[in-house]
């Protein structure tokens, strides 16, 4: 049984692709629990938050019912079940693509080559919406899993499948035609929530954090020393989220310059720095940043 006691509730998925980053972004935002995949409930011992270890499949519809408040699920898993509850944060993790695949051999190449094939797929509903909009008529064959086995056993002439590596598709003699549909794991919200005036209050301390964690993902703070004469050309360089911070030192020919930068522009950002005469860098990681 379920319990009610009263706490908030966030599902997320108890085995699988998306745990593991939900797990690392519910603790990014300060939340202390221990989570044991074998329990239904981890408690959080210092926010009034359960969270629900379930499939990802009945993620939607514990949500929509409010038998969770939140939950954390993927976009194609929304789409596939036409769920229209409200999407708080697209969530940067569990990204994929949802993508029609055909024989490498095969002369298919356009969308409308897909006319009078077979489609095999976990994604009928999602599959089905994409055909209606392209026009195309195709047979849809609803599979329950090993998809990608499906043209070899010629249950199907093409398939209709997540994509991630793209390493599945390739090891069955199969490439990619289109995207159906681009995925991510995102946040959702019991309609509920917004009734409860102590739920929205939760949720959106909860949201402030997830929103902060988020922004502070691939960047770097980073703190150096330059003479007064080249701030200029230093300030010039740095690609920060706002102005950086200017600060004096003892000597007065002399400022420490504070500003965030993104990590994948780290390497070339501090030689152009060091060219330009600053010295002492230190770049530290950042845990959150609240706008
Ligand atoms: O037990 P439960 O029902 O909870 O888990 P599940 O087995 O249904 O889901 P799981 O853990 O496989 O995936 C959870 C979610 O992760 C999905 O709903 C997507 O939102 C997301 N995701 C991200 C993926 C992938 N990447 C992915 N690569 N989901 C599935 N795959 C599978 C795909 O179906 C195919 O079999 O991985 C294979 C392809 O991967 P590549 O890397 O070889 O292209
Ligand atoms: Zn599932």
């Amino acid at each position: 049984m379920l319990s009610s006691n009263g706490r908030m509730k966030i599902a997320i998925q108890r085995s699988g692709r998306l745990t593991e980053d939900s797990i690392a972004l519910l603790r990014a935002c300060g939340l202390e629990f221990e989570f044991q995949k074998q329990s239904l409930y981890s408690p959080c011992k210092n926010f009034d938050l359960d969270i629900l270890a379930i499939r990802d499949d009945d993620i939607p519809e514990y949500v929509r019912d409010g038998v969770a408040d939140l939950g954390i699920v993927g976009e194609n898993i929304l789409r596939e079940r036409k769920s229209k509850i409200p999407v708080l944060e697209k969530l940067g993790f569990g990204s994929c693509k949802l993508m029609i695949s055909v024989p490498q051999r095969s002369s298919y190449k356009a969308i409308t080559d897909l006319n009078g094939l077979r489609i095999g797929t976990t994604y009928p509903h999602t599959l089905k919406e994409f055909l209606r909009q392209h026009k195309v008529k195709a047979e849809i064959i609803k599979l329950s899993g090993s998809v990608e086995l499906a043209p070899s056993l010629d249950v199907a002439d093409a398939i209709c499948d997540i994509v991630s590596t793209g390493t599945t598709i390739k090891m069955n003699g199969l490439r990619t035609l289109c995207t159906v549909l681009e995925s991510q794991a995102v946040l959702i919200a019991s309609p509920d929530v917004h009734k409860d005036k102590k739920k929205k209050k939760e949720t959106e301390r909860l949201l402030i954090r997830i929103r902060g964690s988020l922004q502070a993902r691939g960047k770097r703070y980073l703190m150096l020393n330059a003479p007064l004469e080249a701030l200029e050309k230093i300030k010039a360089i740095l690609p920060s989220l706002k102005s950086p911070t200017i600060v004096p030192l003892a000597d007065t020919n002399m400022v420490a310059v504070h500003s965030v930068i993104a990590e994948d522009v780290f390497w070339d950002v501090m030689e152009k720095l060091k060219a330009a005469g600053a010295s002492g860098i230190i770049v530290v990681p950042i845990e959150t940043i609240i706008q």
